[in-house]
């Protein structure tokens, strides 16, 4: 049994070798995780370096959308696929390096306490790294207190992508259930996950600013998260 980092992607074609290198030579060394690649049939060609990159690690593995349908499919793709695999931890991770590898181990290690570890900026130590622009911070902020307060839950940062799955708290969520389309599927998976009564611990990371590639969130994508929201909170 080991763990999955689950890394969806869109037009990553500037991060995805340097984060499969990181992954598998910094942080978990010998190949002790697998690494599952959900792309969305990228136009800058990210699936193509991918599959350059399993001649390399054979403990890499690619799944290739026929075309874009959004975050929330590509990881109930990717979930479903890491499900019938066998893996005992579920790693969520975005593959832009915001979201800091070198924590896994830690966050690994607390998953003998929680069924599932949310690495958070919004408890004590958990931070946005100060060049982050202010109305990124300010929007995240906002819609984290609008979500916890629509859908009368304790989670700080319900927002967040990265995110340490157990088995046990993955498979109490039927994803063929799951409503959201777009980012508003990170809510709705942890709210689901509270509301089945997992053991959820929120762990402090520091949310670095996108260094390379470009931004897949808009407006529309945040208003969709807005309205999703309401659905979420009367779904079943
Ligand atoms: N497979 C797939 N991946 C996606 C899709 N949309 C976004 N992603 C990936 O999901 C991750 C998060 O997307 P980002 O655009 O970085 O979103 P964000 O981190 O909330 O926003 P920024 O801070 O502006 O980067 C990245 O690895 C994207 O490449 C999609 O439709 N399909
Ligand atoms: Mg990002």
């Amino acid at each position: 049994m080991k763990p999955i980092i689950i890394l969806p992607t869109y037009n990553e074609a500037l991060n995805v070798e340097k984060m499969i290198n990181k992954i598998f030579n910094e942080v978990f060394k010998n190949q002790q995780a697998d690494v599952l690649i959900v792309d969305s049939n990228s136009p800058d060609g990210t699936a193509n370096i991918a599959e350059k990159l399993q001649e390399k690690y054979k403990n890499l593995h690619l799944l290739k959308q026929e075309k874009k349908l959004g975050l929330a499919n590509a990881y109930i793709e990717g979930f479903k696929w890491a499900l019938k695999g066998d893996y005992d931890t579920f790693i969520q991770m975005d593959c832009d390096f915001q979201h800091p590898v070198e924590i896994l181990p830690d966050c690994i290690e607390k998953t003998k306490e929680y069924d599932l570890v949310i690495s958070s900026r919004y408890v004590k130590d958990g931070h946005w790294s100060k060049d982050t622009n202010k109305n990124r911070t300010n929007l995240s902020c906002l819609g984290n207190i609008y979500a916890k307060t629509i859908l009368n839950c304790p989670i700080n940062d319900l927002t967040g992508g990265f995110n340490i799955w157990t088995k046990k708290a993955l498979s109490s969520i039927d994803l063929d259930k799951i409503i959201s389309k777009g980012y508003s599927f990170q809510i709705e998976m942890k709210y689901k996950c509270f509301k089945n009564n997992m053991k959820i611990l929120e762990y402090p990371f520091t949310f670095n600013k996108r260094e390379y590639g470009e931004s897949k969130i808009n407006k529309k994508i945040m208003l969709e998260a807005l309205i999703k929201i309401w659905k979420i909170r009367f779904s079943k």
